[in-house]
């Protein structure tokens, strides 16, 4: 009632604005991590055997990626972008996000700006009922966040606490300038050190060389699959895109196929929300592609059909605001997450796994999801079903963004 009260007073008299140069009103300078943990980490992370870096949250800022890859090749670690976030360059030789093995081999990680340490390790198995203990003797965990601040109870978003030995609560920009100065004069006192990062990078190369050569092999497996796979319509969507001053607004990180889609580092892709609900798509898509607009960028998202389907209004106001933006449904009329986790529980109950589709689908009637974008003003595509007409459906596409328009492609896809 207080509220409602003081919205409707009319104001009487001019308000006072305060000067907003005083210093005061002045941000702080960012956070840093005290002296003695920075030697911690520096000693831990030059002692290990293979270490690994991860990236998180920071990859929102584009001035991530310097000092990410400086500190990976300084000391000739492995890299991996924790799983909504992209910070590194795709192609750089020593990243291997997407590699099945890098977190059991890793002894010593560093990660930073991760939500949810436990879920950047792979702490909870496939499911997150699946609780693994760690072997901290055997994975020592340096945590370079602010995670500390950004809840007050003795919880951490998503999980249980990660098992981290050492927890630099600073601003992960300045903490990582501080570990890569550390770093830096541990390589002047001791001159054996760069021959080994050495050795080790050209061998985590290698395997780079490797993996690129699956994930290749991975997309060309399912190139003619009908469903189209995930992995076709997001290399398709690449193809159509790559030359544009694009900006990845959104994706589905289940079933993103790693390597697919090049970014040369960080601030080219919005992430996720942290606790991973639907019906943040549209809005963070929309959202994203405003300041798209504004800085003359080419705006792309990946949807899946669950999650449009919670907020299609997003679609409108991007329409009635002249928001070009480029949406594309990742559509297996599934809430597939969730059927896929039925389906699980069911095996575990010993009940029917195919009775996991019920309330779980949209199928009979199938949604007409280019009409239900039409009604929102928007050009809608679809439903395209056969592979080969995928370039033709995003050139179609990517000709009504740049005419300042919005375009939504209806995709129908593969569950995995
Ligand atoms: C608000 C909300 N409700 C339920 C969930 C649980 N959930 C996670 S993913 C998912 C299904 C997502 O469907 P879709 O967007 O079509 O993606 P798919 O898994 O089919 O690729 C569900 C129901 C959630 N994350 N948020």
């Amino acid at each position: 009632a207080f509220d409602v009260g003081l919205q409707e007073q009319e104001l009487t008299s001019p308000i006072t604005v305060h000067d907003i140069d005083q210093s005061c009103f002045q941000a702080p300078p960012p956070p840093a991590a005290s002296a003695e943990a920075i030697e911690k980490t520096v000693e831990l992370l030059v002692r290990a055997r293979f270490p690994l870096i991860v990236g998180g949250r920071v990859g929102y800022l584009p001035a991530a990626t310097g000092p990410i890859r400086e500190l990976v090749e300084l000391l000739g670690a492995a890299y991996r972008d924790d799983r909504t976030f992209v910070c590194m360059q795709t192609i750089h030789p020593q990243n291997l996000t997407g590699s099945r093995d890098v977190l059991a081999k890793a002894d010593v990680v560093l990660a930073i700006d991760c939500a949810d340490v436990r879920w950047a390790l792979g702490g909870y198995g496939k499911n997150r009922h699946a609780y693994k203990a760690k072997d901290t003797k055997r994975q020592r965990v340096i945590d370079l966040s602010q995670n500390e601040h950004a809840s007050h109870t003795w919880n951490r978003v998503g999980g249980a606490i990660a098992d981290t030995e050492l927890q630099l609560l600073a601003d992960p920009l300045t903490g990582l300038g501080q570990i890569i100065d550390g770093v830096r004069k541990r390589l002047r006192r001791d001159k054996a050190l760069a021959g080994r990062f050495k050795r080790r990078a050209q061998a985590i190369a290698r395997e780079k060389a490797t993996l690129v050569k699956s994930q290749r092999r991975r997309l060309e497996a399912r190139w003619d699959d009908n469903p189209i796979s995930p992995g076709r319509m997001v290399a398709e969507l690449w193809q159509a895109v790559r030359d544009k001053p694009w900006y990845l607004t959104l994706r589905n990180h289940r079933s993103w196929p790693e390597g697919a889609w090049q970014f040369d580092g960080a601030g080219q892709y919005a992430g996720h929300s942290s606790g991973g609900g639907l019906g943040h798509g549209p809005g963070a898509s929309v959202g994203a592609a405003f300041a798209c607009r504004d800085d003359g960028r080419f705006p792309v998202g990946i949807i899946g059909d669950g999650d449009y389907l919670m907020a299609t209004g997003a679609v409108w106001t991007a329409v009635h605001y002249r928001v070009p933006l480029l949406m594309v449904i990742n559509n297996n009329t599934s809430w597939y997450n969730d059927e896929e986790h039925q389906a699980n529980i069911a095996a575990i109950r010993k009940r029917p796994p195919e009775n996991a589709y019920i309330g779980t689908t949209t199928r009979d009637p199938d949604v007409d999801l280019a009409k239900n974008a039409e009604s929102h003003g928007a050009v809608g595509i679809g439903p395209i079903t056969e592979p080969g007409d995928l370039a033709p459906a995003f050139k179609r596409a990517v000709k009504v963004v740049e005419d300042g328009g919005v375009a939504v492609v209806d995709v129908r896809t593969s569950n995995l």
